[in-house]
Formats: C-alpha cells, structure tokens, sequence
C-alpha cells in the first residue's frame, strides 16, 4: 500500500477499517468495545500502525487515549479525533469514524507544512458506559479527570484500578493535560439522528452540543407475595417507577427541544409472583438551552418523589454528571462553512443532542464538530450507517478546513 492524497482511495481505506475495528470486541457477535477492556490494545495496534507508516510520533498517555502527532515548525496544534469506546452492540461509525479520518487527513496532507501541529486523538472513553459518567479520554486532557479516579465499574474495579491493569498510571495524568499551545480541537461524527437526511445534507455543521444531566434512582418498597398481599397494603417500587418513566415521557413530549430517557431498568427480587421490592433505574435528560433543562429536571425528581410516597416508597437520586450545553467556536464553524462551499456541498448547520468530546474540548479551546448524515437515523445500534459519498464529502471538508486555517494562522 502507498501512501496517498487520493481522498477516495483514502475514503474507502476508512470505511473498510471502520468494519474491521468493529470486529475488536469485547462480546463475540457484536461490537462492544468498552474502557480499556482487552481489545482496546487491538485497536491501538491498527490504529498505531497507521500512524507508524504516516511517521507520525504516537504515545498512549495516562487514560489509554493513542495520541499521534505531525509535528510543525509552528508552536500550536491543531487536535483532531474522537472516540474508540463504543456502547453495547454498537455500530461501527460512532466515534471510529472520526478517529480514521483523522489519519486519512494526514496522509492526505502528505509532506505539506503547516503552520502547526497535528495531534490525532483516539480518545479511550466517551460513552460513559463502564463507570456511568462519560469523557473519561477527553477530560484527561483538560484536567478534570482526577475526580473520576474512585468511580466504580461493576465489578468493583475503580477507574485508577483498570489504568493500572492495562499497564498505565495515573501519576502520568499531569503529562496527559494540555497546558497550552492548542489551536483548537475538530471532530468528525455521525449525526446519530435525521436531521441531515430530511436536509438532503451529506454534511453539517455542530453550532452546540447540547447539556445533559445523567442521574441515578432507586426506589426501595417492599417485596412481598404477588397473591395474599392486597393492592392497599403494597409497597410497589416498581409501579412508583413505572409512573415516574410515563411522567419522564410525558414532559420531554410536551417541552419543545427537551429529551428525557430512563435507560435502565432494574426490578428486584424480579420473579412473576413478587411484588417488586426495589427498583434501580435512570434518568438522561438534555437540552440545548440550559435553563430549559435545569427546569424540567427537578419537576421530574419531584414527580419520582411523589410517585414513591404514594405507595410507601423512598426512592434515592444520585446525580451521575452534568454537562453544560457547549457552544461551537464561531471561527471554527465559519471555516467549516467556507470549506464546504470550497466543495460545492451543501452545509446546514443544527445543534448535537448527542453528548461528544468536543464539548469537553470547547471548555478549553475553541472546538468544532462536523456531522456526517445518517441515513437511517440510526446509532447505539448495530444498524448505524453511512454512505461513503457522504464520508468522502466530510474528508475533502476536514482538509479544506485544515488549509484555510492553515492561511488564517500564517495570515
Ligand atoms: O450519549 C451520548 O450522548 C454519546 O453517544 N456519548
Ligand atoms: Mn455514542
Ligand atoms: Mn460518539
């Protein structure tokens, strides 16, 4: 294999990698590729193979994100990436595809001088699935990672417990931060939902990334026998939760840009025959305007509050995380804009109800993100797609970006 500027030659190389990297997995006959679990050394070693053949120089810091770099005679970087984590039984898109054109970016620039560095990030963990709070990769580079060291995964096993099992340290965390000298951060992605189809749009441009809280509940009733205990005398935490879902439903329905999920349901003892004694579940809510969300959070709490009480039920919150909606850097989407007419593309812009690292990025640098359409609508699902004209089209886009910022830091 040569190296190349061809962007549909380098193209089709990611789309195959995206395929092939989806096969690394923690469960056979699916992709789940969790926080520095086994086949994470899998995908470094494809990944750093690239980066080896590009000469760029790759280390893997403190948290197990691979971070490859093109050096420049200029004093900044540019940071460009996104995740390899994935959800349970993912598709194979979700943040990979951002990581793969990172470094099909770089070999397209070949030998080319910028006037800064290029850092290509593959972030070890962004969905927040093993430890329940996400961006365990990108905070590492802001800072504010130490907080999760103590977090517990189900086993037991704390965030500092799986650094060191995968060979890593957390007294190399200082080296991981970015302490100045950044440009700023782009991220490519998958739109993950069906605005861009409905445009008619391959690309668009991420204007915020909407804030989210996620928050833990457990409703503690009594179990008791499903045939002699009467309905007065029960103590369903189940049925306090099954309200509290409908209330969740019923007020992201009727508040414009709201969305409120309970992914998680966990009902015990859990045998046909007992009244449900205690109910784990959770609560994701997000919203692109703050205020809106911080309104409708507490109202929910309340309702789980009352639910409970009135089956003899307590029920306890635990806030999780809290993610302030994060605004795009304005020059950065401008850019993105202009690259994409460079290409004679059209370029809608919309806000990210998904959660990615450039908003943990934007709290330091300025931060973009360009979303690549979904043609049906589809992610956290094995279904998730894209068309490769579409991946292509945010290739040329990512590389005209880089060269008029390219102008505008020389200029
Ligand atoms: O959950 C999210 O918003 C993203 O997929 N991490
Ligand atoms: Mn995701
Ligand atoms: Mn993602």
């Amino acid at each position: 294999m040569n190296r190349t500027d061809n962007l549909t030659e380098l193209n089709a190389r990611v789309l195959a990698a995206c395929r092939e990297l989806a096969t690394l997995t923690e469960v056979p006959g699916e992709t789940t590729r969790t926080y520095l679990c086994p086949t994470t050394r899998d995908v470094h070693a494809f990944l750093r193979a690239w980066a080896d053949w590009l000469g760029l120089s790759t280390t893997v810091d403190a948290v197990g994100n691979l971070r490859s770099r093109r050096e420049s005679a200029g004093a900044r970087t540019l940071y460009v990436g996104s995740h390899i984590d994935t959800v349970p039984n993912a598709g194979a898109y979700d943040g990979m595809l951002g990581v793969l054109l990172a470094y099909a970016l770089v070999e397209a620039l070949g030998d080319r001088g910028l006037p800064f560095a290029i850092e290509v990030l593959a972030f070890s963990e962004e969905e927040g699935v093993r430890y329940g709070v996400p961006f365990i990769g990108s905070r590492a580079l802001t800072g504010t990672v130490n907080e999760m060291l103590g977090l517990l995964d189900a086993e037991g096993q704390s965030v500092e417990d799986a650094i060191r099992a995968f060979g890593l340290s957390p007294d190399d965390l200082p080296a991981a931060r970015v302490t100045g000298g950044a440009l700023g951060y782009v991220e490519v992605h998958i739109e993950q939902g069906p605005v861009l189809q409905a445009a008619g749009a391959a690309v668009g441009v991420v204007t915020a990334i909407a804030g989210q809280n996620r928050v833990l509940l457990d409703f503690r009733g009594r179990a008791s026998h499903a045939g002699t205990t009467p309905m007065a005398h029960r103590r369903d935490a189940l049925a306090a939760a099954a309200h509290f879902v409908v209330a969740v439903e019923d007020r992201a329905r009727n508040t414009p840009g709201l969305v409120a999920t309970v992914g998680v349901m966990q009902a015990r003892p859990g045998a046909i025959n007992i009244v449900p004694g205690d109910v784990h579940c959770t609560l994701d809510i997000r919203h692109e305007r703050d205020a809106a969300r911080l309104d409708a959070l507490p109202a929910l709490l309340d309702d789980a509050q009352r639910f409970a009480a009135e089956r003899g039920v307590t029920v306890t919150v635990t806030p999780k995380m809290e993610e302030r909606a994060t605004p795009m850097d304005a020059g950065f989407q401008a850019l993105l804009h202009h690259a994409a007419d460079d290409e004679g593309l059209l370029h809608p812009e919309l806000v990210s109800g998904a959660g990615h690292d450039a908003m943990v990025m934007g709290t330091v640098m300025p931060a973009a993100m360009l979303f690549v359409r979904s043609p049906n609508a589809l992610s956290h699902h094995p279904d998730e797609m894209v068309n490769p004209e579409d991946v292509e089209a945010a290739l040329r886009i990512l590389l005209r970006f880089v060269e008029r910022l390219a102008l505008e830091v020389t200029a």
